[in-house]
């Protein structure tokens, strides 16, 4: 295994133009002819080609027709003498795609044959510079049984089609736009599509298609809608149309992770494709919309413009969420629920990326080394990476980021940038800007690891009439990175008076205040701010909106808090000091040995939210949702897995007690009547409802009551959707009431073949909250349900992420069984697809902070691991770090 670094960066020693692939498509043997034309880059010293191959079998090399000697070195194949002009090179090889367990590559899934090939996936199907800075025009043939394959895709439009001798027939595609090798897709299956024609602005006409497996069809509709979404808000919001008359999704029911953006064949997990309201969830929905729009505007945010290298992949990948991000929050409709959407987009980064820069596998935005590309595919790249991205946004508001990205398109269009590419472009198309002004200091949130700390002190001169702020930031240390420079930290904020009132503003030497709220730009480790007219001590609202990705202190009592969750215009901030009210008295609970005992204050506090005429039901459910166990130990230098899960468990069953006749108003207030929608307002309902819900049935665990339990059984037997039938027996589950068990058979029965709700009924089981051990003894026995299988991604990941990842509880415990349970299905899983068990290993990145006994068990696991011989990179790599 090698460390690959940034700086060691090299353009390529020959381009590809073009190429002209032929397919022999057979699961045993798939033949590949592979004709390119290649030429040297001048630019570069004159050396031998060496092309990537793995897992392949070449039978002959030809140039220019003429076949020449090649050799193999490092998994290259190396040809020396080549001529100094533009050459043919035609290569056959040999694949294998129903030994292809690691789904990378050319491979098999539900009778049909499918690729992935991001990151370095192509060079699994044919040799090639498998690298995305090489470009090329692809024409590609695929030649394959009627019977088995009656559908055959490429990436492009679809030139030619017909018979052949012997049951098979082919098809010719052509993609009129060079790309790397990484965007190259085929599809050759048994499938169905929806179709739909669509016209853009521009008057062009295009075909839509959703390809599922027969009989899915009908839970295609979510997906086709949110696809012409994606299509009409590009082309509104950043100008950006349609640059294909076919824009293909493929459903595989096999896939590493979400979906891939390949040019003009997206290829999609399923789970994002697959909805009807029985068998999905409002939360299935809402991912189908993000992923489909994700993946759609990656067709210009990534294929259009592409990455230089590997190390430039938030180029492509934070831009691309920040733009799903607010395509989802333009789809809401209404302000609320947009903040709800940055709410839910928060806890997610705070959930997975915070602690991801805390831990061992602490990473830049922008990387600096790694082993194995796939390893870096992380919250890091992705969604702090979209926080980069929206923090330019507000340094150079929403009109200025839109200029920026014209100015991108008109330098970059159809080449392989970088990083710095793109925020030079933001920065030169708004040279007025904070931004422009400030832009090198500003790109150390591409280069420096680990989530700043900022912290706030205000005071209040009632003589002069001030109130004076101080903005202090630090950045912690990270893997290869002791010391951090200061950064550019856009903070939104506003005071708020404690009646209420939003005071305006007036920073000293300004002549006069304007507005309620601004953006603050921090660039020093230290910064003041004067507010001048300023009559009584206000309550400062800090990062509003979470307008940078950083932890803020801002030494707030609970009573400051209480203010902010009553009156904070900020819809944002308002919840968070909902979260900050339960977490001080988590945290302080923990801490000691005393009992949580909730105080009227807080209770009454969030009864009030509870029972707000104003507040939307999906804002009411995040304020009563408390904060997460990961959330919970990413605040403690010492992590107790159970004490944090007891310390939780109390407050929510005190919570559930002590709000009782609320959480039963709320629950029959919050009934959605009529068909089913996946419409925010409906959506927010019913999550209050299904947590009303859950509440009301723990409360009656607690006190031997029945009623409860018995209409969620009842909720779940009539339940008219999935997000309803699913709250109902999770309640059960959730509360441990007798009815759970029945509950789950019959779910179980019921859903039996659709292999996305049984999914649904592992994970619901492996996340269970963790009582007396039985939670993990269940998970252990699941392994053996003859439904379980390693070998499908998304049900490995709804039995062992969801018990490793999900359920902190059931997984660390005193006698060490979960960590064990870890190392023995690493291993395993290792053999069949390291890609996906790298991601599991994931878990233990914060295994040193465990408080004992579970870091020694922890510590165990993790050598058991690696001391298995035949270890992937990917999950070698994984462990390594954690080790170090
Ligand atoms: N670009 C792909 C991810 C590929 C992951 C390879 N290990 C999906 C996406 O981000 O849209
Ligand atoms: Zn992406």
């Amino acid at each position: 295994a090698q460390l690959i670094r940034r700086e060691d960066y090299t353009a390529p020693a020959y381009w590809i133009r073009s190429v002209d692939l032929t397919f022999e498509l057979d699961p045993a043997k798939t033949l590949v002819i592979n004709r390119m034309q290649v030429e040297r880059n001048a630019d570069q010293p004159a050396q031998p080609l060496r092309l990537h191959g793995e897992d392949i079998t070449v039978t002959r090399v030809l140039v220019n027709g003429d076949s020449v000697s090649f050799r193999h070195e490092d998994g290259q194949l190396v040809i020396d003498t080549l001529p100094d002009t533009p050459f043919s090179l035609e290569i056959r090889n040999i694949c294998a795609p129903d030994k292809n367990t690691k789904l990378s590559g050319l491979y098999q899934s539900g009778g049909g044959l499918f690729t992935q090939c991001e990151a370095e996936g192509f060079r699994r199907i044919t040799y090639f510079l498998d690298r995305p800075d090489v470009m090329a025009v692809y024409t590609v043939t695929l030649r394959a049984s009627k019977a088995a394959y009656p559908v055959l895709l490429s990436n492009g439009n679809l030139v030619e089609q017909g018979e052949l001798p012997n049951g098979k027939h082919f098809a010719k595609w052509h993609d009129p736009f060079p790309k790397p090798s990484y965007l190259f897709a085929l599809v050759a299956a048994d499938l169905v599509a929806r179709e739909q024609h669509i016209r853009t602005r521009s008057g062009k006409d295009h075909l839509l298609q959703v390809y599922v497996r027969r009989g899915d069809l009908e839970k295609t509709e979510h997906a086709m809608n949110s696809l012409i979404a994606s299509v009409v808000w590009d082309e509104a919001r950043f100008k950006l149309p349609l640059d294909l008359e076919r824009f293909m999704i493929v459903a595989v029911g096999d896939f590493n992770m979400g979906a891939m953006e390949n040019k003009g064949l997206n290829i999609f997990n399923t789970k994002f494709v697959l909805a009807t309201p029985a068998t999905a969830t409002d939360v299935d929905y809402a991912g189908i919309e993000s992923v489909v729009g994700h993946e759609y505007f990656h067709n210009w945010t990534g294929n259009r413009i592409t990455c230089r290298d590997w190390f430039q992949l938030s180029l492509k990948e934070g831009l691309t969420v920040f733009r799903d991000q607010e395509f989802s929050m333009d789809m809401t409709g209404s302000a609320t629920a947009r903040a709800v959407k940055r709410i839910e987009d928060v806890r997610q980064l705070r959930q997975i990326q915070f602690p991801e820069d805390a831990g061992s596998m602490a990473h830049p935005v922008r990387p600096d080394s790694y082993v194995e590309i796939n390893n870096f595919y992380t919250a890091t790249v992705y969604e702090k990476g979209a926080e980069v991205v929206r923090m330019m946004q507000t340094l150079v508001g929403r009109d200025g980021f839109a200029r920026g990205m014209t100015l991108y398109f008109e330098r970059f269009d159809g080449q392989a940038v970088t990083c710095d590419d793109f925020a030079q472009s933001i920065a030169d198309a708004n040279p007025d800007s904070e931004l422009a002004r400030q832009l090198p200091q500003f790109k150390r949130w591409y280069s420096q690891a680990g989530t700043p700390r900022l912290a706030s002190r205000g005071r209040f001169d009632a003589p002069t009439r001030t109130y004076t702020l101080s903005l202090e930031q630090h950045g912690l240390p990270s893997p290869g990175q002791s010391e951090k420079e200061p950064y550019v930290i856009p903070v939104a904020m506003g005071l708020v008076g404690r009646d209420g009132r939003a005071i305006p503003l007036q920073l000293e030497g300004e002549a006069e205040a304007s507005g309620t709220e601004r953006v603050l730009v921090l660039n020093q480790p230290r910064n003041f701010y004067t507010f001048v007219n300023v009559d009584v001590e206000p309550v400062p609202s800090l990062l509003r909106g979470f307008s940078a990705p950083v932890v803020l202190n801002d030494h707030l009592a609970d009573a400051d808090l209480l203010v902010l969750l009553q009156h904070d215009p900020d819809p944002f901030n308002r919840w968070e000091a909902g979260q900050r009210l339960a977490l001080n008295r988590l945290l302080a609970a923990i801490g000691s040995d005393e009992p949580l005992v909730l105080d009227a204050g807080f209770t009454d506090a969030l009864r009030a939210v509870l029972r707000h005429p104003e507040l939307d039901a999906a804002f009411k459910d995040l304020t009563l949702t408390l904060p997460s166990e990961t959330y919970l130990a990413e605040q403690l230098q010492v992590v107790d897995p159970q004490k944090i899960h007891a310390a939780r468990e109390s407050m929510k069953l005190q919570l559930a007690q002590a709000l009782r006749d609320d959480w039963a108003w709320a629950f029959e207030q919050h009934q959605v009547a009529g068909g089913y929608s996946p419409d925010a307002v409906s959506a927010g309902k019913r999550s209050l409802a299904n947590l009303s819900l859950s509440m009301l049935c723990l409360a009656s665990a607690a006190d031997g009551d029945t009623v409860w339990p018995g209409r969620a059984f009842q909720r779940f037997k009539d339940a008219g959707n999935m997000t309803d039938r699913l709250g109902a027996l999770s309640a059960l589950t959730g509360s441990h009431a007798e009815l759970a068990a029945p509950a789950l058979e019959r779910f179980h029965a019921l859903f039996k073949g659709d292999a996305l709700v049984i999914d649904k009924w592992f994970a619901l089981q492996a996340t269970t909250p963790e009582k007396n051990g039985l939670v993990f003894e269940r998970a252990k026995q699941l392994l053996k349900h003859p439904d379980f299988s390693l070998k499908n991604p998304n049900r490995a990941r709804s039995l062992i992420s969801a018990l490793c990842m999900n359920n902190p509880a059931a997984f660390h415990r005193a006698d060490g069984a979960g960590h064990a349970f870890w190392a023995d299905r690493i291993v395993e899983l290792d053999g069949i697809n390291p890609q996906l068990a790298a991601r599991m290993a994931r878990v233990m990145d914060r295994w040193a902070a465990l408080a004992e006994p579970y870091r020694t068990s922890a510590h165990a696991a993790l050598q058991r691991v690696a001391a298995k011989a035949d270890l992937s990179n990917d999950v070698r790599e994984i462990i390594g770090r954690a080790l170090q």
